[in-house]
């Protein structure tokens, strides 16, 4: 029985496939299998020795059975794997008839974090559901600005939170997080109750603050007219205007010369030469002491820009609505 079992072993190493495992099990375990042959023998062993015997060929039995399986498992393994790999299917190669683009919003956003990131800002986060405190409070804005009304502004039915009415409360986070020098930039989805051709109630903007030492407005110029020249092209015109934000103190809002008319005066201007871009200014002092930042030490910029507006200039594209309405005619063109 043991020159069996090693003769098994011996066969099983050889066998390369199924059929040859099936002739190896015939040889053992088949009608005039060599194991089959032993469990017959059982009736010519003397009495007192048969238990013995049987509980031994039976064992065999086990054993041959057990390294078979193992063998056909191990067989059947390979098989599968050299099946695999001649029905390898590339899920990358598209066989579709029409392939997919970018949103022209998600186009321009890319386009104005990469200006931003290759300018050295980094990248911050905030959330859409905001707190009053980061949306309004602690950026200056009193209780009785307009935009804290319920005409302006989404509340929540959770006391103290709303969807916030711009990205600034971003600069809050991070005041609140870092300690200067702060370079960041953060963009996302904003929310006010606001609805006509060139408002939506939802839209992007992309926020920018810089705390440092020395940080002065000829910086916060400086940056803002690298961007939109890297954005606009070289040649396009900049021009700054006083303004009023409760955050920043002076205020500026940035004017850039009409692309369409190339600022001799036309209907998207409304014969000014000139189109508004986005608001910016010095942070003002309250807001870095909100944040435990000294405004004798640090002193900061900030701008805020709304990416539906530079889309729609870019491109040249009437009305905000046509980015909501996923009309393919309109969405293909990009
Ligand atoms: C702000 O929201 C300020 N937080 C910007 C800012 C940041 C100023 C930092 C100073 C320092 P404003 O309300 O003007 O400002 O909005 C900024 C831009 O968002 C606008 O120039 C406009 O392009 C865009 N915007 C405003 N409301 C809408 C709207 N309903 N739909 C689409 N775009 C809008």
């Amino acid at each position: 029985m043991d020159e069996i079992k090693e003769e098994i072993l011996k066969d099983l190493k050889k066998v390369k496939n199924l059929n040859e495992l099936k002739a190896l099990r015939d040889k053992f375990l088949g009608k005039e299998g060599k194991i089959t042959k032993l469990l017959s023998k059982i009736r010519e062993i003397p009495r007192e020795e048969r238990k013995e015997y049987g509980k031994r060929v039976n064992l065999l039995k086990e054993f041959a059975l057990k390294e078979i399986e193992r063998k056909r498992k191990e067989l059947e393994g390979l098989i599968l794997e050299e099946n695999l790999k001649g029905e390898w299917e590339d899920l990358s190669f598209y066989q579709g008839e029409e392939e997919g683009n970018l949103h022209p919003i998600t186009k321009t956003l890319n386009r104005i974090l990469q200006i931003f990131l290759f300018m050295n800002f980094t990248l911050e986060e905030g959330p859409e559901v905001e707190r009053e405190d980061y949306n309004f409070d602690l950026l200056n804005i009193p209780k009785e600005h307009p935009a804290r009304d319920m005409q302006d502004t989404f509340y929540l039915n959770r006391e103290g939170y709303l969807l916030r009415t711009h990205t600034s409360p971003v600069q809050i986070r991070t005041m609140l997080k870092k300690r200067p020098p702060i370079r960041m930039v953060s963009a996302g989805k904003v929310y006010r109750r606001d609805d006509d051709p060139t408002h939506s109630p939802m839209f992007f903007q992309v926020e920018g603050l810089v705390v440092d030492r020395d940080t002065n407005i000829r910086q916060l110029k400086y940056t803002v007219r690298v961007f939109l020249k890297l954005f606009f092209g070289q040649e396009v015109k900049v021009r700054f205007r006083s303004s009023y934000f409760p955050f920043t103190e002076p205020s500026l809002e940035v004017d850039i010369g009409c692309l369409l008319c190339k600022g001799k005066g036309c209907g998207v201007c409304k014969g000014t030469g000139y189109l508004e871009v986005m608001g910016c200014g010095m942070v003002h002092s309250r807001v870095l002491k909100n944040c435990g930042i000294d405004p004798q030490e640090y002193r900061g910029f900030a701008f805020g820009l709304g990416v539906e507006r530079l889309c729609m200039l870019y491109y040249q594209i009437p009305n905000i609505k046509l980015f909501y309405e996923n009309d393919l005619r309109f969405l293909k063109q990009f």
